[in-house]
This record gives C-alpha cells, sequence and structure tokens, in this order.
C-alpha cells in the first residue's frame, strides 16, 4: 500500500529585521516604522510579521540606573497602549498578523521581557515572557557597555507554551532563550511547528571577547539545531546595526524543520525577508528520526531537570 501524497499547509511568514533605535527616538516614531515593515510583509503576501525582542525601544539593559522607577518609561503598561494602537490597528486593516517584542511592566509591579501574537484581526492571542535572562544584576563599570537584563527583568514564569494559531502549532522564544536546546525541547514534545523569536545580540561578549568573531556563527548554530532536532520551523527577527555604540547582530532568518535557512536578511538595518512555509514539512522529522514516542529515552533524562547538573562521578574502566 503506497502512502498517501501530502497535502501542503503552505503559510507566508516575514521577518522584520529593525535597524539601530536611538536613546532619543520615541516610540511613535518606532511604530511608524514597525508600520512600514508591516507593509512591506503584507505586500509580499505574508501572512505573519515578526518584529525582534524589545522592538519600540533601544535596548535599554545597556545602561544602568540606581533608581529602576527611572526605567519606567521603556515599559509599556498595556498591549495595545496609546503608541502601540496604530500598529494594532493597522494590521487589522491589512489582515496580517505579528510578532513584537517589547519590555511588560505588570499592575503589579512586575518586569518582564515579553512578546505579544497578534493576530489578523488585530487582537491580541497570547503573550509570552522571556524564560532564560542573560548578563549581570549589578553596574559592573569595567564593561565597554552594560548588559542589565537581569536586574531589568524576571525570568518568565510560565516557561513555553505552544498556541493553536495561524493553522499551526505556534511557540515563542526571546533572544537568549535560543540557546537552550530546553527550549526547543519542551515546545517539541507539545508538537510545535513554528517557533517565533525575537533578538538584540551584541557581537561583543565582554566575559570572554574570543567568542566575538563567532556570533554570527553561533546563532545561526542554535537555531538550525534547534528547528532541525525538532521539526519545526523557526522565523527569527534581529535589531542589527550600530547601536548608541554597541554592534548588534542582524542575520534575521527563516529557518526550516531540515535545519536549512531558506531566507536571511542580507543588511543591519531595516529589512523584510519573506518566505513560503509548509507546516507538513514537520513531519517528515517528527514522523522518522525524531519520533519522539519511538526513540525518546526519557527514562535516563532525569538530570536534565536537576537545578545544576552533578559533576561526573562515573569512574572510567572499572
Ligand atoms: N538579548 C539577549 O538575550 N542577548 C543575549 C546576549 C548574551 S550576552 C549577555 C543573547 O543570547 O544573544
Amino acid at each position: 500500500m503506497s502512502t498517501p501524497p501530502e497535502r501542503a499547509r503552505r503559510i507566508r511568514l516575514a521577518a522584520a529585521q529593525l535597524g539601530p533605535i536611538a536613546r532619543d527616538e520615541g516610540k511613535e516614531d518606532v511604530v511608524e516604522r514597525l508600520i512600514e515593515l508591516l507593509r512591506a510583509g503584507a505586500d509580499r503576501g505574508a501572512e505573519l510579521v515578526v518584529f525582534p525582542e524589545l522592538a519600540l525601544t533601544t535596548f535599554f539593559p545597556r545602561w544602568w540606573t540606581d533608581r529602576l522607577h527611572d526605567a519606567d518609561h521603556w515599559f509599556e503598561t498595556e498591549m495595545p497602549g496609546r503608541a502601540t494602537k496604530p500598529l494594532f490597528d493597522e494590521a487589522a486593516e491589512l489582515g496580517v498578523g505579528f510578532f513584537l517584542g517589547y519590555a511588560e511592566l505588570t499592575v503589579d509591579g512586575h518586569r518582564y521581557n515579553s512578546a505579544v501574537l497578534v493576530g489578523l484581526d488585530g487582537s491580541p492571542v497570547a503573550n509570552f515572557r522571556k524564560v532564560h535572562i542573560p548578563g549581570h544584576e549589578r553596574n559592573e563599570p569595567w564593561r565597554p557597555f552594560q548588559h542589565l537584563e537581569r536586574y531589568y527583568f524576571e525570568p518568565g514564569p510560565e516557561g513555553f507554551p505552544v498556541w493553536d494559531a495561524f493553522g499551526a502549532r505556534v511557540g515563542m522564544m526571546l533572544c537568549n532563550d535560543r540557546r537552550w536546546p530546553e527550549t526547543y525541547r519542551v515546545m517539541g514534545l507539545q508538537g510545535v511547528e513554528l517557533i517565533l523569536c525575537g533578538y538584540n545580540t551584541p557581537i561583543h561578549y565582554p566575559p570572554d571577547p574570543s567568542q566575538d568573531v563567532l556570533a554570527p556563527f553561533h546563532n545561526h548554530l542554535v537555531m538550525q539545531a534547534g528547528a532541525y532536532q525538532n521539526g519545526t520551523w523557526v522565523v527569527a527577527a534581529a535589531k542589527g546595526g550600530t547601536e548608541e555604540g554597541s554592534d548588534l547582530l542582524a542575520q534575521s532568518a527563516v529557518i526550516a524543520p531540515s535545519g536549512q535557512i531558506v531566507a536571511q536578511a542580507l543588511t543591519t538595518g531595516d529589512e523584510v525577508v519573506v518566505a513560503e512555509c509548509d507546516l507538513e514539512w514537520c513531519r517528515r522529522y517528527k514522523e522518522t528520526l525524531f519520533d519522539f514516542a519511538r526513540y525518546r529515552r526519557p527514562e535516563v533524562y532525569g538530570i536534565i531537570t536537576a537545578p545544576h547538573g552533578t559533576p561526573a562521578t562515573t569512574e572510567a574502566g572499572t
């Protein structure tokens, strides 16, 4: 008996990369840039446009302030708010969904590095809070610039849920989350078919500058591996270029469940890349090499959920 032919489930996806955002650039001006990118994506048939992490402002964790409340103006207390409403309205008008990274300040005072997923009708479908918070907690004046995400943000307590949206099983992650295999696997175990990601990656890594030259390689390495090992599409949008003296990696990309890059930004500025993605491709990997039910061995993976692992104690040669 022959296998029935696969039916395609196609969606056109866009990664909308942003060039630098100046410290004094108003959110209203940034939203105008986002609307231009949204229109460019829609003109090319995109149904869903992915914007970067913290897409409304400069990457403000590069600066220290003694008083956390002095940073409140970088945060959103509602979504949509006054500045972002025009983007939601334009999306509804165009019938295009989007993913937008932003700094979230909740009514009870929690601060998260978040992303909202907005449906084709311009209404929010889901909110995601970044889980892996990189950098440091206090001012470290020896650095050429700070990476104070651990001062400004709490880790998202909800982990990595997936949602049924845009005809797909959709998951979200933000920047540093993409470097952790657990991020993809937790979503993979929920059948994810499409992972949306925004990032701001300084090319210079002060704790170990020998990694700087490898930043572009590591960026794609982790996402290509995560896509392949979980049979999922990944769409990742960067903030690139020199922002307030800090060089940010660009390289926004759409990655197939095979791990191959099917579209990639060519510049470090505002740019939209579009790809047509067949969600059925996920099955090729989920039902063969990465058939989790058949091949995974969770009974020997227990240490994965231990807080810090344990030093190796097995003696060689016994
Ligand atoms: N925004 C973000 O998460 N950036 C980190 C930089 C790591 S170095 C502190 C990243 O993983 O790209």
